[in-house]
């Protein structure tokens, strides 16, 4: 009997040290649609994607091994951190998603109550002189209010409003709840987002689709994100109006950014074309994609199968735009379940793509390696993410870094730099 118990004992040790040795490669979270988030573990395969990302039918997806960002490598080393604030602009958000609330940024000096016992995020009162009256999450730039709402005009009729996926897109990726057991898993389990409306398509004194008033409403959203300590911006939008004066605006903000040793994270844009080709600017976008600034870190997109992502619509050619000189490094964005409003307001999931997707994806990680060290330089930030992209060679010559950005790679480096 002695010695049957001495080996269940030898075995339990056995057990419990291959589980030790297991949890040291990777760590799992328990949200359910985890299995379905390639582009931070892709296992390779064909699988289908559920109903539950409201798809009219079962989606076929191919997938090579290994076409990801390593987060599970990256998780055992860290998951985030809530002193971390990332900032996002885009057309509004629904920030109050279940999947998204426990990570929700609060501006400390409109917290607490004043001296009168009212709460300071509604007394009407700008309580830390920032110019703006109960900016508790962050701000409205567009409607000029403290509620960066997921309501934008429909494009369509003026007059009516329709709940926007844009940004909740964009916050789900970088930073919705992970391990709760709902939903997605954020890059970061834990981090706060901040959330600044700088668009809302079709506002009111617009003339074309695009938004009039965007890079002024932009400009003052990067500011205000470097003014209230955020040190990663995610912008996967652009502008395609702007008189010289706002443009020129929108680069003092960036500037202004940089002094404040924030990286701005944006889309390289989704029109298949080289950047690098771009010499002689004549639209607002071209304009808009050579700007060069030190802080600035541009996103190009790759499919699961690790191309750069094109797509034919009307017969006319899409995709991620690239440029070896242009665009800093990719991401996968396509298949990418994240976080919506549905149109009766509600929680929900959806799949997400193009460079739009790309870019909260290298948000987030740069947000998981300030969690590891946050002594970081702005130019020793960006160069990290860049050195420790895994280099594909399918976008070699198409990208800086001729790879895709790596959380297990960066969040390593971060830590040892940390160290030295
Ligand atoms: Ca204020
Ligand atoms: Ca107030
Ligand atoms: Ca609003
Ligand atoms: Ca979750």
């Amino acid at each position: 009997m002695r010695i049957v118990r001495v080996l269940w004992g030898l075995f339990f040790l056995f057990m419990l040290l291959l589980n030790s040795c297991a949890g040291e490669k990777e760590a799992v979270p328990d949200d359910p649609y985890f299995k379905w988030q390639f582009a931070l573990h892709n296992p390779g395969g064909k699988y289908s994607l559920p109903w539950v990302f409201f798809r009219t039918r079962m989606q076929e997806v191919a997938l090579n091994e290994d076409v990801d960002i390593d987060a599970p490598e990256a998780w055992q080393l860290t998951t985030g951190s809530r002193g971390v604030i990332v900032a996002i602009i885009d057309d509004g958000f629904h920030y109050r998603h279940q999947d998204l609330i426990d990570n929700l940024w609060h501006n400390p000096g409109e917290t607490g109550v004043d001296a009168k016992g009212n709460p300071r995020e509604n007394n009407g009162i700008d309580d830390d002189h920032n110019g703006y009256i109960d900016d508790l999450v962050g701000y409205d730039f567009v409607f000029d209010d403290a509620d960066p709402d997921p309501y934008i005009f429909d494009g369509m009729d003026q007059s009516k409003i329709a709940p926007y996926n844009h940004g909740t897109g964009c916050a789900g990726i970088i930073g919705a709840s992970g391990d709760n057991a709902r939903g997605i898993a954020g890059i970061n389990w834990k981090v706060s987002l901040m959330y600044l409306k700088g668009g809302a398509q079709g506002d009111p004194d617009r003339e074309d689709y695009a938004s009039r008033g965007r890079a002024q409403y932009t400009a003052r959203a990067i500011r205000y994100a470097a003014d209230m300590g955020a040190r990663v911006i995610n912008w996967s939008g652009f502008v395609s109006t702007a008189t010289p004066e706002e443009f020129e605006g929108l680069k003092e903000a960036i500037d202004y950014a940089a002094e404040k040793s924030v990286l701005l994270v944006i889309g390289a844009g989704n029109s298949a074309l080289n950047l690098d080709e771009i010499e002689d600017p004549r639209t607002v976008v071209e304009r808009f994609n050579m700007l060069s600034h030190p802080n600035i870190l541009r996103v190009a997109c790759v499919d699961l199968e690790g191309n750069l992502e094109t797509y034919y619509s009307y017969g006319r050619k899409f995709g991620s735009n690239y440029g070896k000189k242009r665009v800093d490094m990719a991401a996968p964005g396509a298949y990418i379940p994240t976080t919506r409003i549905m149109s009766n307001g509600q929680d929900g999931y959806c799949l997400f793509a193009g460079t739009s997707a790309a870019t909260p994806i290298v948000a987030g990680v740069a947000a998981l390696v300030l969690s590891v060290n946050p002594n970081l330089t702005p130019s020793e930030f960006k160069e990290l993410l860049v050195e420790s992209c895994k280099p594909a060679e399918s976008i070699r010559d198409m990208v800086r870094s001729g790879g895709m950005v790596n959380a297990y790679q960066a969040v390593t480096k971060a830590q040892e730099m940390g160290k030295k």
